[in-house]
C-alpha cells in the first residue's frame, strides 16, 4: 500500500524495492552502517518531496533523507526499516549571479557540480571536501559540512544565505532571494543547517560564492614531532593571512597511502608528522610561505605551484579516507581538540586506543588548522564501541567536541550528552517536537530519546 501510494507521487520507476536496486542506498560508503530500507523513493521536485512527507506522515513510517551518500555516522541510510529518501535527482543548478556572487543549487547537486557552475564564472563554492563527486548540496547542509578551508571561510552554515525546505509540520519554507543583510527573525537556514533531516528535508540552497584566486601555493612539510608541527601551525596561522588550508598525517598514515595507491613517498627521509599548508591570493605568495615554512622547525619540505603537483601532494592527505577503508570498516571519530591540547593528544591517542583494544590501529588526520582531527581506528568489529566511548570522553574531558563536522547520525547519540546540558537537550527537543510532531524525520539520529 505505501508503495503504491509512493508510485502515484513519483512514478513507477521511482520506487524502488528490488533489493539490487536498494542495495546502494541501504549501506554507508564504510560498510560499517547497514539497514534494509522499507524502499527507496527518488522524488523529482520539491512538490514531490513534500508529497511523500505527507504520506510519512499519514501513515506513521520514519523517512531517512538521502544525497551522495558520504555520511560518516550512520545518520544517512535506513538502519531501522525507515523509508529511505533520495534526493540526488533534485540537482539543478540556477545561473550564478556574478555581481551577488551567489548561486541557487537543489539539494541534489554535488559539491563538484557547484564548484564547476562557479567556477565557470570565474567563482568558487568556498566548501571543499574529499568526497566532491559525490557529496551533495543537500547533504553538506543537513551535517554543517567543513572540510578543508573552514579555517578561512568557515563551514557550510557560513554559506547559506536561504533554504527552500519541507519542514516536517508539512510546510514548504522558500527564502532563496539571497540578501547578504536580512535581520527578519529566526534564521531557518541555520537552524535547519546540521539537523541531520530530523526537522526537515532542505530541497534547496542559495549559496554564497567568492573570489577565484589566480595563485596557489601548497606546501607538504615533514616535522620530527607533533609539538612541532602543532607550533609550526599555530605560527603560521597568526602570520599567513592568505592560508585556506593546514591539514595533518602520520607517517604510518602515509605509509598506508602510498602501498594503497602505489605512490611514491614524497621525501627520500620519512618523517614522523606531516604538515600540508596551502594559500591563495590574488598575487603569489610563494615567498611568503617559503619564509613561514623556514622560520618553524620543518624538516624537509616540498612546494608545489602548478596544479598537477599540488593535487599530487593533497592526495597524500586526501587518500587516507579509502586507503583506511581497504583494512576493513574503520570507527570513524571526527572531532575538535582546543589548540592548546592538540599536541599532547595526537601523541598519547594511540596508547589510549590500545589500552582498551591491543588489536586495534589508531590513525590520525585531519585539518588541524582548525582543531579538527579525524580519528580512525581499524581492526575493532563495527558493533564494539569500547574505543569511541574512550576516546569521545577524552575529547571532552578536554573541552573538545565529539564531532567536528560529520555530525551525530545514529552512531553517536549516545555520547552527545558530553557536549550538550540537559537544558540544550531539552531546547533541541522543543524544536523537534515542533517541527516534526509526528516524529517521522529521521528519529534515530542526532537526538537521545529523553
Ligand atoms: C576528510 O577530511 C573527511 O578527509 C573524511 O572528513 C575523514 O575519513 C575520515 O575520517
Ligand atoms: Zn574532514
Amino acid at each position: 500500500m505505501l508503495v503504491d501510494e509512493l508510485v502515484a507521487i513519483v512514478g513507477s520507476s521511482h520506487v524502488l524495492t528490488a533489493d539490487a536496486d536498494r542495495a546502494g542506498y541501504e549501506q554507508d560508503w564504510t560498510g560499517r552502517f547497514a539497514g534494509r530500507a522499507a524502499a527507496v523513493v527518488r522524488p523529482a521536485d520539491v512538490d514531490q518531496v513534500a508529497g511523500v512527507l505527507d504520506l510519512c506522515r499519514r501513515h506513521g513510517v520514519p523517512l531517512v533523507a538521502q544525497g551522495g551518500n558520504t555520511g560518516l555516522v550512520g545518520g544517512g541510510v535506513p538502519r531501522h526499516g525507515e523509508l529511505l529518501l533520495s534526493l540526488r535527482r533534485l540537482d539543478e543548478i540556477g545561473p550564478v549571479d556574478p555581481v551577488a556572487r551567489q548561486v541557487t543549487a537543489g539539494a541534489g547537486a554535488t559539491l563538484a557540480a557547484v564548484q564547476a557552475a562557479a567556477g565557470a564564472a570565474g567563482l568558487r563554492y568556498a566548501v571543499d571536501l574529499a568526497a566532491r563527486d559525490s557529496a551533495t548540496i543537500g547533504g553538506t547542509i543537513a551535517t554543517n559540512a567543513g572540510g578543508l578551508n573552514v579555517l578561512r571561510y568557515g563551514g557550510t552554515r557560513e554559506q547559506l544565505l536561504g533554504v527552500e525546505a519541507v519542514l516536517g509540520t508539512g510546510h514548504v519554507v522558500r527564502h532563496l532571494g539571497g540578501l547578504e543583510k536580512d535581520n527578519t527573525g529566526y534564521h531557518l537556514p541555520s537552524l535547519l543547517c546540521g539537523s541531520e533531516g530530523t526537522l526537515g528535508i532542505v530541497t534547496a540552497a542559495r549559496l554564497r560564492l567568492i573570489a577565484r584566486h589566480a595563485h596557489r601555493v601548497v606546501a607538504l612539510v615533514g616535522f620530527a614531532d607533533v609539538d612541532a608541527a602543532v607550533a609550526a601551525v599555530a605560527a603560521w596561522r597568526d602570520s599567513l593571512d592568505a592560508l585556506e588550508a593546514a591539514e595533518l598525517f602520520l607517517d604510518a598514515g602515509l605509509r598506508l597511502v602510498c602501498d594503497a595507491f602505489d605512490l611514491a613517498p614524497p621525501f627520500a627521509q620519512a618523517w614522523p608528522v606531516y604538515v600540508l599548508v596551502e594559500v591563495a591570493g590574488h598575487r603569489d605568495h610563494t615567498d611568503e610561505l617559503a619564509a613561514a615554512v623556514a622560520s618553524t622547525a620543518a624538516g624537509d619540505v616540498a612546494v608545489a605551484t602548478d596544479a598537477a603537483r599540488r593535487q599530487a601532494l593533497w592526495r597524500y592527505r586526501e587518500d587516507h579516507t579509502l586507503a583506511v577503508n581497504t583494512l576493513g570498516p574503520p570507527h570513524k571519530l571526527d572531532v575538535t581538540v582546543p589548540h592548546a591540547a592538540l599536541a599532547p593528544f595526537l601523541a598519547e591517542l594511540p596508547a589510549r586506543v590500545a589500552a582498551v583494544r591491543p588489536e586495534a590501529r589508531t590513525w590520525l588526520f585531519g585539518h588541524v588548522g582548525d582543531g579538527n582531527i579525524h580519528v580512525n581506528v581499524t581492526g575493532v568489529d563495527p558493533g564494539d564501541e569500547a574505543v569511541d566511548e574512550v576516546v569521545l570522553t577524552h575529547v571532552a574531558e578536554l573541552g573538545g567536541s565529539i564531532s567536528a563536522e560529520h555530525g551525530i547520525g545514529t552512531a553517536k547519540v549516545r555520547w552527545l550528552h558530553l557536549n550538550r546540558t540537559p537544558d540544550e537537550l531539552a531546547a533541541m527537543r522543543a524544536v523537534k517536537r515542533a517541527l516534526d510532531p509526528d516524529g517521522v524525520l529521521n528519529p534515530q539520529a542526532l537526538l537521545p530519546s529523553g
